[in-house]
């Protein structure tokens, strides 16, 4: 439902990070804002947080320049964790694109990874959206506290589905950008091949959908275009 403006040449794709209360989806935002360039993500919103737990919701916009001369944003969202709070939960999901399920790596979390799991499968089929055919990656996070269950585990347990993962320590960063990789290539690519595309011209009538982004150079990013020029190489 990626929302798609001919008018103003504008793609917003919403992606949703996913997951178990302390699992470190709103660490995801808070260190990827630091990592992009400023002109790229200038700021980011928590909305109501208790202890550092989310309440509400995290959202980061991130502006990746342009593709095929569409001005293409990422909104990033975090849902709270924390069991009691699925009436949010199920809100923030409405119009999602794409979900980053940010599991827990700790032994003994694999209950709790499950239930989230089976959480989101049942609030994305009440938007409609079967989980099995919808874009979503799986990040292992907390790599660093030991003991970890192993990636064969999590990927038996957490994944049959077999979306594409990546091993995260969100708070040093590492995985962070990959993650952000492969869920962009993913929901770029529906939009690309017209399913999920809410695609509106001018007008507002349905029109013919963009092309998926094309690959380019690898650079630390500098600027907001480097930045995407560098996302769009390690899409290839
Ligand atoms: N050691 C370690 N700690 C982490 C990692 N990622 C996040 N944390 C810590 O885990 C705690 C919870 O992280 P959050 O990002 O607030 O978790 P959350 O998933 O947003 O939690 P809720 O908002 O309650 O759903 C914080 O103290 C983080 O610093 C990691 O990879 N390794
Ligand atoms: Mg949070």
């Amino acid at each position: 439902m990626a929302n798609i403006n001919y008018a103003n040449k504008e793609i917003i794709i919403k992606i949703v990070y996913y997951g178990p209360g302390m699992s470190g989806k709103t660490t995801n935002l808070q260190v990827l804002h630091q990592m992009v360039p400023k002109d790229a993500a200038s700021r980011m919103i928590s909305l109501a947080t208790e202890q550092d737990r989310t309440l509400y919701f995290d959202l980061l916009p991130i502006s990746l320049g342009s593709v095929k001369g569409f001005n293409t944003k990422f909104q990033l969202y975090t849902v709270p964790g924390q069991v009691y709070y699925n009436t949010t939960r199920k809100l923030v999901l409405n119009g999602v694109d794409g979900v980053v399920f940010v599991a827990d790596s700790q032994q003994g979390k694999m209950p709790e990874n499950k239930e989230s799991l089976e959480n989101l499968r049942e609030n994305l089929a009440e938007y409609g959206i079967d989980m099995n055919t919808f874009a979503v990656v799986m990040q292992y996070n907390k790599r660093d506290l030991l003991p970890v269950y192993s990636i064969e585990e999590l990927q038996r347990e957490l994944n049959p589905m077999g979306f594409p993962y990546a091993e995260a320590v969100a708070f040093k960063g590492q995985g962070l950008m990959e993650t952000l990789k492969l869920i962009s290539k993913l929901t770029l690519q529906r939009i690309g091949s017209k399913s999920g595309a809410q695609v509106q011209d001018a007008d507002g009538n349905p029109a013919t959908p963009a092309p998926a982004a094309a690959p380019a150079q690898q650079a630390q990013p500098a600027t907001s275009s480097d930045f995407f020029k560098n996302l769009q190489n390690k899409m290839k």
